[in-house]
């Protein structure tokens, strides 16, 4: 029986040992009931040997790296409480934002966190990353009716009515578009709180920015053309 104010915590990581310990620390500093699911992406570091000492963590490896959206399908796979988070373990997004992530869902099905919402507040980024970003979620908003500003986030937030049955299929970093685009035929709309967000100090990144740009333009494409529209879709 999975407590009523549980949160299942779902965090992708492949090789992350350096950022490991402080976000372990910040997560389980977080007034919440906090349950991780942490799947280690057949790290090559001491990623394993940490995640192992997080007291009443679930731990799923993958022997082999099967990529960041087969991670996060097994991760959703394996939760069990209604309200469900995703969050990159290098710290670039604050687990202290997880409350309001939280909070916003009392009236929302799926909320995403975004560098992006308050141009005021935004943090500098790498022209390549924001450019491709920004293309891809103004062609996503156009195609799909919704009115995202970060697609590509790596911290979002959802109940687990709108995403259970959802068919998750890409195993890359394309799962971002699958996922919104899947959620988005399905009625639902993708709502938003800002982030700070602090560029990764540690480790280094293992994406491929362009390339992934370029992928994302053909599966935005594909996803538009070929999932069914269900009507909309009214909270349980
Ligand atoms: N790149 C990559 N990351 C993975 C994989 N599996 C899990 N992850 C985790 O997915 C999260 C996002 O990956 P990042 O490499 O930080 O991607 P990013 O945030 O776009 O890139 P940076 O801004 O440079 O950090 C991190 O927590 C990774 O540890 C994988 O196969 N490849
Ligand atoms: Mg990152």
């Amino acid at each position: 029986m999975v407590p009523d104010n549980q949160i299942d915590v779902i965090v992708p990581v492949y090789n992350e040992e350096e950022g490991l310990p402080e976000f372990i620390t910040r997560l389980s500093s977080l007034p919440l009931q906090i349950h991780p699911i942490f799947i280690d992406n057949a790290s090559t570091d001491n990623s394993l040997l940490i995640l192992n000492k997080v007291e009443g963590a679930t731990v799923i490896r993958h022997s082999t790296n099967e990529g960041y959206g087969a991670s996060l399908r097994d991760g959703i796979q394996s939760s069990t409480a209604d309200r469900i988070v995703i969050i990159d373990a290098d710290c670039e997004y604050p687990p202290e934002a997880i409350p309001e992530l939280i909070k916003k869902l009392d009236n929302e099905d799926v909320v995403f966190a975004s560098r992006f919402l308050l141009p005021e507040k935004q943090t500098p980024i790498p022209f390549v990353k924001a450019f491709g970003n920004k293309l891809i979620s103004g062609l996503f908003n156009l195609l799909f009716k919704q009115q995202t500003t970060d697609l590509y986030t790596g911290s979002k937030a959802f109940r687990r009515s709108a995403v259970i049955d959802l068919t998750l299929e890409r195993n890359g970093f394309e799962h971002v578009l699958e996922f919104a685009a899947r959620l988005a035929k399905r009625g639902i709309t993708i709502t938003e709180i800002h982030v700070a967000f602090r560029p990764r100090r540690t480790g280094s990144s293992k994406m491929m920015h362009l390339s992934e740009t370029i992928k994302y333009l053909y599966y935005l494409t594909y996803y538009y053309l070929t999932i069914p529209q269900k009507s909309s879709r009214s909270r349980a």
